[in-house]
C-alpha cells in the first residue's frame, strides 16, 4: 500500500458507537488528531443522545452530526440495556451512510479518512467504497480484542457451552484463564445475539483496516500485543487515554481532602462505573464486610444510598466512610491514601487503577470484565477476582485484608508501581504511545492510492 502526500485541507469523517464508554475516547483521539492536523475538518456522528452527553462544548474543528437511534416510535426504555443495542445496531451503516453524505454537503469536501469505532465491522466495506484509509479504534485491552479475532480457533478447541472450566492454556500467555473468563458468546451463551454476532464480525473485518488505534500501552500484555501486530497492518496502542485527556477536577463533594486525612494506602474506593449496579444482596454483603473489616471508604454510588443500602448502615460508618454520587475518579486513584480498588472490572478501570498505582478487586458482570479479572489476578499479579465472582461477605473480607494488610497485597502494589511507571514512559516525548500517535496521523492524514 502507498500513501502521498497532499497539500489541500482535510475531512475526517468519524463514526461512533454511542452507548457504555465508547463515544468518549473516540473523541478523546479526535480531539487529539484535531490538534496535529489543524488543517483538518472532522464530522463525528453519533446519536442525538451520545452527542449531547459526549460533547461538552461546540468545538471549531469537529462537528457533532447526528444519526438515527433506531428506536421504534414511542419507544419506552423497559430496563433492558441490550434493547437499545439492537435496535440501533439494525439500523446501521443505513443510518451512518447517509449522513456522511450530508456532512461531505456541509462541510463542502470530500472525505479523506474514515474513523470508527473497532465494533463497527461494515466500516472496512464503507472505507473501501470511500476509497480512503479505515481507522479502527479499539477501546477495551489488547487480550479482549485477541479473543475476538481468533473466537472461531477458540470455538474449534474448546467447543459450544462445553465444560467452563476448560483451559485456555493453547492460548499464548493464557495459562490461569478457563473458558468461564470469555465475553459472553465466543464459545457460550447466544453467539448469535446482537453484540456476540457484532463482535465477530469485528473479528474477522479488522484485519482489511489500514489502522487500529487501542487505548493501551506497548508493556502491558507484551505478548498478546506482539501477536496482533502480526495479524493486523498496522496496531499502535496510543493510550492510556486517561493520562492525555485533560478534564478539570471537579471534586464538589470534597473526597481528595477527606482521603488526605487517611493514613496512605488504607482507604477502600468504591465505584461500578456508570452503567452497572451491583444487586441488593451483594451490596448488603460488601457493607457486611465493610462494617467487619472496619477499613475506611469512598463509595461512588450511584442510587440512592439511604434506600439503596442496609438500614443505619451510612449512620453507624459516618466516621470511617464516605458516600458520594460522583467523584473525580482518576485524581482519587492517583491519591496516596487509596489502598485498593472496588469495581466491575471494565478496562477503563484496569487502566485508572494501573495509572494511579493501586491493586484491584473486580466484581466482573457482562463483555471483557470477566477477562480482565483473571488477567489481573492470574498472569499480571496486581488485582484480585472475588471467590465465586460475586460480592460474599466472607470473600470481599477476605480480598480486601489480602490486598491492604498482606505480604502479597505489598507485592500488589509493586507490581503495579512498575505498570504505573511503563505507562507513564508511553506518553513521554518519544515514548511508543507517542511514536504510534505519529504513525497514525500520518495514516489519516494522507490520502491512499488505490493500488
Ligand atoms: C448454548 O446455550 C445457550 C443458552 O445459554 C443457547 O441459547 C444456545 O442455543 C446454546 N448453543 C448451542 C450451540 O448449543
Ligand atoms: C523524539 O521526538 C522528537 C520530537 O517529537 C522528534 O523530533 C525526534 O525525531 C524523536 N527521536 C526519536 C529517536 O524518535
Ligand atoms: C457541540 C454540539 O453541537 N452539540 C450538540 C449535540 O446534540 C445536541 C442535541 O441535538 C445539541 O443540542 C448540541 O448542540
Ligand atoms: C434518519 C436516517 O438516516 N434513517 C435511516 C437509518 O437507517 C435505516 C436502515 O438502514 C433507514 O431505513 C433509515 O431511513
Amino acid at each position: 500500500m502507498e500513501f502521498q502526500r497532499e497539500q489541500a485541507s482535510k475531512h475526517i469523517a468519524v463514526l461512533a458507537f454511542p452507548f457504555g464508554t465508547h463515544a468518549a475516547p473516540l473523541l478523546n483521539l479526535v480531539l487529539r488528531l484535531s490538534q496535529a492536523c489543524p488543517d483538518t475538518v472532522f464530522s463525528f456522528l453519533s446519536t442525538k443522545q451520545s452527542n449531547s452527553s459526549t460533547f461538552p462544548v461546540k468545538l471549531d474543528k469537529v462537528k457533532p452530526f447526528n444519526v438515527w437511534d433506531g428506536l421504534p416510535e414511542g419507544y419506552r426504555f423497559g430496563g433492558n440495556p441490550h434493547e437499545p443495542v439492537g435496535y440501533f445496531l439494525k439500523a446501521v451503516p443505513g443510518n451512518f451512510t447517509k449522513v456522511l453524505d450530508k456532512a461531505v454537503a456541509e462541510t463542502g469536501k470530500r472525505i479523506d479518512c474514515l474513523i470508527t469505532d473497532a465494533f463497527y465491522a461494515f466500516g472496512a466495506d464503507v472505507a473501501d467504497e470511500l476509497n480512503v484509509p479505515w481507522v479502527a479504534l479499539w477501546t477495551a485491552g489488547p487480550r479482549a480484542l485477541f479473543v475476538h479475532i481468533d473466537t472461531d480457533s477458540i470455538r474449534r478447541h474448546v467447543g459450544i457451552n462445553g465444560s467452563q472450566d476448560k483451559p485456555l492454556d493453547f492460548l499464548p500467555d493464557f495459562s490461569g484463564l478457563c473458558v468461564a473468563d470469555l465475553p459472553d458468546g465466543i464459545a457460550s451463551g447466544d453467539l448469535d445475539a446482537p453484540i456476540p454476532a457484532l463482535l465477530h464480525k469485528m473479528g474477522q473485518a479488522l484485519p482489511r483496516a489500514t489502522a487500529i488505534a487501542a487505548n493501551s500501552y506497548e508493556d502491558l500484555d507484551n505478548t498478546v500485543v506482539n501477536i496482533l501486530k502480526q495479524r493486523f497492518k498496522l496496531y499502535l496502542n496510543v493510550g492510556p487515554f486517561n493520562l492525555v485527556s485533560s478534564s478539570t477536577v471537579d471534586d464538589s463533594h470534597g473526597c481528595l481532602e477527606w482521603l488526605s486525612k487517611n493514613e496512605p494506602a488504607s482507604v477502600v474506593y468504591i465505584s461500578f462505573g456508570s452503567v452497572i449496579t451491583p444487586p441488593p444482596h451483594e451490596l448488603q454483603a460488601l457493607c457486611e464486610a465493610l462494617e467487619e473489616c472496619e477499613f475506611p471508604f469512598l463509595w461512588s454510588f450511584r442510587g440512592n444510598p439511604e434506600k439503596d443500602l442496609p438500614q443505619g448502615f451510612l449512620a453507624r460508618r459516618r466516621s470511617k466512610g464516605k458516600i458520594v454520587p460522583w467523584t473525580p475518579q482518576q485524581k482519587i486513584l492517583e491519591h496516596p491514601s487509596v489502598g485498593v480498588f472496588i469495581s466491575h472490572g471494565g478496562w477503563n478501570s484496569v487502566l485508572e487503577s494501573i495509572v494511579g498505582g493501586v491493586p484491584m478487586i473486580f466484581r466482573p458482570f457482562f463483555g471483557d470484565q470477566g477477562l480482565n479479572t483473571r488477567t489481573v489476578e492470574a498472569v499480571w499479579g496486581f488485582g484480585l477476582g472475588l471467590e465465586g465472582g460475586t460480592l460474599t461477605k466472607e470473600g470481599a473480607m477476605k480480598a480486601l485484608k489480602l490486598t491492604l494488610c498482606s505480604e502479597q497485597g505489598k507485592k500488589m502494589r509493586d507490581r503495579i508501581g512498575v505498570q504505573k511507571l511503563l505507562a507513564y514512559n508511553a506518553l513521554k516525548p518519544n515514548g511508543s504511545s507517542v511514536e504510534n500517535f505519529k504513525t497514525l496521523v500520518k495514516v489519516a492524514s494522507v490520502r491512499l492510492i488505490a493500488n
